[in-house]
């Protein structure tokens, strides 16, 4: 599926704004065909935005179960002889949709797109009535896990094994979009050299017809610089401009359809020149090895929770400039297209992470909620929620696999990998993200503490090494030097595995403002002292390859005991404010080349 675009053959219009809303407490708007006229006893709701942290009162925010949504909106008169599709960037967790009285979609997966044809609902001039039931259930079998339990009143509490709020409604934006009848489906590019040639290989699937394909590459400054037909073939760049770490170098792919000399379609794609491997336990980018330094991150927000907005991107692109980051993980889930584009642009390196979190019931929030139920078995994590993981990597990749900044796939967050039950589990979906991605990228997950080296079953079957540890935090807290010892004991394990290894958490929680001397755990001191002494043992291991602290910034999650207004662990508060730490990280991540940090 692409995502809808302007081009001399498409249009789009976007659907933001404010919406009419309503809770279905006794969920009885599908009976009640709440879809079907305009919604009654509705309020405003924006869109896109959590609906949450727009509310004051706690059986709002914390609601569990369907929501409705309704927008009217005119389909453009040009439209006519168009195919009309209604798209959705993120709708959390669940979407039903309907066009007018007809239901045309389904969709399951919170950050994904999905779409529908409508051209027979909606007429070009005319008024549409589009209406969403988002349901925020998470179950067993949905991707992130989650069960929700009744109490005797009635009552619905959701519970789940992942460390942040789960935030529901229409994230990002939605779109009705115009395509002509026979249109490019999909395209995919996989780059190269040749000495200093750039390669690009295209592949276009056409829906509606088999008609001729025209390829045009231009260079930034719109020269087309190499020209191509059919529907598969390769492109080639003289003196290739390389995208490479801050310098996001962008060529423009024009895909054209015609019929003789008459333009039936064209697509645009942003392409990156550049390769990705494993050398060893080196990751290179362009055949040179990189060094990463960035954060787990969180689409986050006050007011907005989960929603996508770009001057609030664009804050957090000038802070990781500012702080030096080259690269950051989609922690827990794959962000909005506008994000990888605005990294695309900027030559930062992502590491793209499926939803798949909290598949461990021995684990949330560092502390141990839920013993009694097994992760994996018939009636928890099961068969139907692989093959749900399954789609959701294949979606993931689909959506993503052009987008040169995206140099590994993360499958999963800490789920439990020490199990024989958890092996049976991953195994295939590894192969899956493999044979997904014609550029053949890194697959991993990234392995938790309760699966330490020596233990985990999942790790050696990925193409890296990815860890979350919290020696410091969560185990030998506020004792920095046995913090030290433990993870130069732990690493020392993993380096003898002969891959690459990124760790891709590592954090304490920090107040901002409370200051303590000595350092304590909590105070803006421990934040530094602690980063500084899992600094000094990172460089000490060659194998080593990236450094992501935990959090780029403060983030919500739900109230608990170990959580003081949210997870703190960030170096920006979620104002997007430095602690006193982010100078210091600051100071070795924009060291010159070959110092710690390896620049
Ligand atoms: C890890 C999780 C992350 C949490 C973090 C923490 O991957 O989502 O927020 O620890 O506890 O377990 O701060």
């Amino acid at each position: 599926m692409l995502r809808p675009q302007d081009s001399p053959t498409r249009e789009r219009k976007r659907l933001d704004g404010v919406w009419l809303f309503r809770f279905d407490h006794a969920d009885e708007g599908l009976a009640g065909r709440w879809y079907a006229g305009a919604l009654r006893d509705a309020r405003a709701m924006a869109v896109p935005a959590s609906y949450n942290d727009i509310f004051t009162d706690l059986a709002a925010r914390e609601f569990v179960g369907a929501a409705w949504y309704q927008v009217e909106a005119f389909v453009p008169r040009g439209w006519t002889g168009h195919r009309i599709v209604l798209h959705f960037e993120s709708v959390t967790h669940h979407a039903t949709v309907f066009a007018g009285e007809t239901e045309i979609a389904r969709h399951s997966g919170g950050y994904l797109p999905f779409e529908a044809d409508i051209t027979e609902h909606a007429r070009p001039g005319e008024r549409v009535r589009i209406t969403v039931r988002v349901d925020n259930t998470l179950t067993w079998q949905t991707i992130p896990p989650g069960v929700v339990s009744t109490s005797r009143s009635g009552e619905r509490t959701q519970r789940y094994f992942h460390d942040f709020f789960n935030y529901a409604g229409i994230h990002r934006s939605a779109w009705l979009a115009a395509r002509p009848p026979v249109a490019v489906d999909d395209v995919s590019v996989v780059t190269g050299f040749d000495g200093a040639t750039g390669l690009v290989d295209y592949a276009v699937a056409i829906a509606g017809g088999t008609v001729e394909v025209r390829a045009r590459l231009s260079d930034a400054d719109g020269m087309v610089v190499a020209e191509a037909s059919g529907p598969n073939g390769r492109l080639e760049v003289a003196n290739a401009v390389a995208w490479r770490i801050g310098h996001g170098y962008l060529y423009d792919l024009a895909i054209r359809l015609v019929d003789g000399e008459r333009l039936l379609d064209e697509y645009h794609l942003n392409v990156g020149i550049r390769t990705v491997a494993i050398d060893g336990a080196r990751l290179l980018l362009n055949g040179e090895p990189v060094y990463l330094r960035g954060f787990g991150m969180h689409e986050d927000h006050v007011t907005l929770g989960k929603a996508h907005n770009d001057a609030m991107w664009l804050r957090d692109i000038e802070c990781l400039k500012w702080i030096g980051a080259n690269s950051f993980r989609t922690s827990h889930y794959p962000y909005s297209e506008d994000v990888l584009d605005l990294a695309d642009r900027e030559g930062l390196l992502v590491i793209d992470e499926t939803p798949a979190v909290g598949m461990n019931t021995a684990l949330a929030a560092g502390t141990a909620v839920d013993s009694r139920s097994a992760t994996f078995s018939p009636e928890t994590i099961n068969d139907e929620t692989q093959a749900i993981h399954g789609q959701v990597i294949r979606d993931l990749i689909a959506r993503d696999k052009n987008h040169p900044s995206v140099v590994a796939w993360s499958i999963a967050n800490e789920p439990e990998s020490h199990t024989e039950a958890a092996e049976a589990y991953f195994r295939p979906l590894l192969e899956i993200a493999r044979s997904a991605d014609r550029q053949r990228r890194p697959v991993g997950i990234v392995n938790v503490m309760l699966a330490p080296y020596g233990m985990c079953r999942v790790t050696p079957l990925c193409d890296l090494v990815m860890i979350n540890r919290y020696w410091g935090w969560y185990v030998q807290t506020g004792n920095l030097p046995s913090a030290m010892a433990a993870a130069r004991r732990e690493l020392s394990g993993w380096a003898r595995e002969g891959k690459p290894i990124i760790i891709t958490e590592y954090g304490a929680d920090t107040e901002p403002g409370m200051h303590r001397l000595p350092a304590d755990p909590w105070s803006e001191e421990y934040q530094v002292e602690y980063l500084d002494a899992m600094h000094a043992v990172f460089d000490e291991f060659e194998e080593i390859v990236g450094e992501h602290v935990w959090n780029f910034a403060d983030f919500a999650t739900r109230s608990g005991i170990t959580r003081v207004g949210g997870n703190k662990k960030g170096l920006f508060t979620r104002e997007r404010q430095p602690k006193m730490s982010a100078h210091n990280i600051r100071r070795r991540w924009l060291s010159p080349p070959g110092k710690p940090g390896r620049g």
